[in-house]
């Protein structure tokens, strides 16, 4: 029988955590982590990708575990000294880590698509499973607070999160393709389940089900969508999700976190605290990840509830 894919949807580090724990379970041909790209955007004159990097990283056993992002021993050179030349050191570019930012930066300028570039990049670096971008055209996520329109990175790292979400749009998903890998793996038979996992569902999930035809091919794929809740105990593991709930007018709990994804969802994993008020199929598991043996636990648990829906 041919191998069914696992195909996982993911941004940030909840998600990344997750996908660890997936590639500890499953061989490498059994799993396509789809990346959120709604986070990217150009600074100094390079194309940053976040969610694919936190990914790579975390595959590859190179992530900083402490700081959710980037890589672990770093040193800050080139950040110390644009500093000093008045260039922006907002946003923190560790030395290795700009490697990876201007080589994957000139790939791009001459002409490779952002799937064949993060492709190589996560085989140089030892990676077995698909490490995929939601599309190879540009989605840019967009934040509307008070003062207006603001980008991504603006609001999540410069302002640390601080002004109040009042509207969030995903700029060019409307007429961004969806990586064909992506689709493929979602044709009607092709997919053992669909994972969304615990990321924010607004900046992270959302950009990824926005892009034209994947939300449909999901849908179409007859296999079970299961979701892992980012929300615990009432609060959010890391990040902004409670706050963007809050401020969105929403309830801060698992369910509300659930009713984004709609009619999408046929499970859905919540920790033991949290079950209330939800509509679809749900499974009570420990969610927090801590260790490595956390997020493979998890992860096992994802596959077999994905399993017992099929
Ligand atoms: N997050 C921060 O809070 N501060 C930073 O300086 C920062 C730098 C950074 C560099 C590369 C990278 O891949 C991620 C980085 N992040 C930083 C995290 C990033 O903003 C978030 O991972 C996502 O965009 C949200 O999930």
């Amino acid at each position: 029988m041919n191998q069914r894919t696992v195909v996982a949807l993911s941004g940030g580090v909840g998600g990344a955590k997750l996908a660890l724990g997936l590639t500890r379970i499953l061989p490498p041909d059994d799993l396509l982590v789809v990346a959120n790209t709604g986070d990217d955007f150009e600074h100094l004159g390079l194309t940053i990708c976040p969610d694919t990097d936190t990914l790579t990283y975390v595959l590859a056993g190179l992530d900083n575990t402490e700081q959710g992002w980037g890589r672990r021993d770093e040193t800050w050179s080139f950040m110390d000294t644009i500093g000093t030349l008045g260039g922006a050191d907002w946003f923190r570019l560790g030395d290795r880590d700009l490697a990876l930012h201007v080589e994957r930066t000139r790939r791009l300028r001459a002409g490779e698509s952002l799937s064949q570039v993060t492709h190589d990049i996560t085989r140089r670096l030892g990676i077995g499973p698909r490490i995929l971008p939601m599309s190879d055209d540009p989605v840019r996520t967009r934040v509307r607070c008070d003062e207006g329109w603001i980008d991504f990175q603006e609001y999540f790292v410069h302002r640390q999160c601080r002004p109040v979400v009042r509207e969030l749009a995903f700029e060019g998903a409307g007429v961004a393709r969806p990586q064909p890998e992506v689709m493929a793996a979602l044709a009607p038979g092709r997919a053992r389940a669909v994972v969304i996992c615990p990321s924010n569902p607004f900046i992270s999930i959302e950009p990824i089900l926005a892009v034209p035809g994947l939300r449909a091919a999901i849908a179409a794929s007859g296999a079970p969508v299961v979701a892992v809740s980012p929300i615990v105990g009432g609060r959010a593991v890391k990040g902004p999700t409670a706050k963007m709930m809050e401020e969105l007018g929403l309830a801060v709990s698992a369910a509300s976190a659930a009713g984004r994804y709609g009619d999408l969802l046929d499970g859905y994993i919540v920790d033991e605290a949290d079950g209330a008020g939800i509509s679809v199929a749900t499974r009570a598991a420990p969610t927090l990840m801590k260790t490595v043996e956390d997020k493979e636990a998890l992860a096992r648990t994802v596959l077999d509830f994905a399993d017992s829906l099929a």
